[in-house]
């Protein structure tokens, strides 16, 4: 039954009606989120908590900067989402902050029914705080919210690509240590940061480290139409690749070779201006090209979304199937950086929702893929 609420396509434009039924089991559906900064992820309700804990009172200010953080002026670009992360920047720059901010992504993940999260954060030094005080906040706050939440938790530190080479190269060492102490949380490697800045050969020694430390990397890469860029960081290799908006056929032929997933992450792309429209966003070409890819949020504050609402969208702008909502989950805990007994649990976790909602309605069928059951050597 369709209803005149807000609906999630709300962005794009003619499409105002909701299918709950749909969005119910989408919110339902246990799911994996492998593209997430935590920064980006705090969402105005979040950030209003997070400013009571920070600051206090809310203030006229505060009120003023929190509706323009939600506020995108048509034809906005990269840069004027770049400029949104220093409103939360601002309210993380403590430990207090820092901690609280990661409890609330922690726990509005949870809330979407997120079983599995891997959180990347470019870890910060200010008066209050050097790289490693930021890095063992989050890792303490990841560990806490174990007992808390059945969800798991990990993380990858960012190398922001708009920062000098030298702290690149700290966030790798800090990173390889902490691995030591918490070797199933820390995973890998994120490189981001505005793809108008920096040269991404600068930061191949320090990512040549992390993955001789067996981190793995996921690279933000063809965000922006930068073809030396992009040939060079598939020469280099990548586990999974950020948004992949600028890949050619023969930049897919590779990744379907090499088994690089392709992090695909909707509204982000169209809010920030690198996709025209959801009818042209490249999940499609890579669905029909066969290339891996999952669905993400990147930055569900930011861009006032959640995983639910991204594969709400993608029902409706590709007609996605709910099997094939659930294959894209499948999809995501095979590319997610799991050991394999984590990867078998949330593959259990997802078998028994199936057959509950099997039960209930006969139009999601289990389908070879997540039937089949490997063993973890
Ligand atoms: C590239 C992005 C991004 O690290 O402070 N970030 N980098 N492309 C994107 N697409 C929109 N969205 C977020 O989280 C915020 C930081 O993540 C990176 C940017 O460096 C941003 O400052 P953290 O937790």
């Amino acid at each position: 039954m369709r209803s005149a609420k807000r609906s999630p396509l709300s962005n794009v434009p003619g499409s105002v009606q909701i299918d709950e039924k749909i969005l119910a089991f989408l919110r339902e559906l246990p799911k994996v989120e492998l593209h997430a900064h935590l920064n980006g992820c705090l969402n105005i309700n979040s950030i209003r908590e997070l400013a009571a804990t920070v600051y206090g009172k809310e203030t006229d200010e505060f009120l003023m900067l929190s509706k323009r953080f939600l506020t995108f002026k048509k034809g906005a670009n990269l840069d004027d989402c770049f400029e949104k992360f220093s409103f939360v920047h601002d309210l993380t720059a403590s430990k207090v902050g820092l901690q609280r901010a990661t409890e609330l992504v922690i726990r509005d993940f949870a809330k979407d029914n997120v079983i599995y999260l891997e959180l990347r954060t470019t870890p910060k030094s200010n008066a209050n705080m050097s790289r490693r005080d930021y890095l063992q906040t989050v890792l303490e706050c990841i560990s806490r919210a174990r007992s808390r939440y059945s969800m798991k938790v990990k993380l990858l530190p960012s190398i922001n690509r708009g920062e000098p080479v030298s702290v690149s190269e700290e966030t790798v060492a800090l990173s390889v240590d902490f691995c030591k102490l918490y070797p199933d949380i820390i995973v890998g490697i994120d490189f981001s940061g505005n793809p108008n800045k920096g040269n991404f050969e600068e930061f191949m020694p320090a990512l040549t480290l992390a993955r001789k430390h067996g981190l793995m990397l996921a690279i933000h890469c063809a965000e922006i139409p930068n073809r030396s860029e992009i040939k060079q960081m598939l020469m280099f290799g990548m586990s999974r690749c950020g948004h992949g908006t600028y890949l050619t056929s023969a930049d897919y032929a590779y990744m379907k070779q090499h088994n690089i997933a392709v992090e695909c992450c909707l509204t982000s792309n169209i809010k920030s201006g690198t996709v025209e429209s959801l009818q042209y966003h490249h999940i499609k070409r890579l669905i029909e090209a066969e290339v891996p890819r999952v669905l993400c949020t990147d930055d569900s504050g930011v861009f006032d979304t959640t995983l639910s609402n991204e594969f709400y969208l993608a029902t409706e702008a590709f007609g996605l199937t709910q099997t094939q909502c659930i294959d894209l989950t499948m999809e995501a805990i095979d590319h997610a950086f799991a050991s394999c007994e984590e990867k078998q649990n949330l593959k259990i976790q997802l078998d028994a929702f199936i057959s509950q909602m099997t039960v209930k309605d006969n139009r999601v069928h289990k389908t070879k893929r997540y039937i089949e059951k490997k063993t973890c050597e």
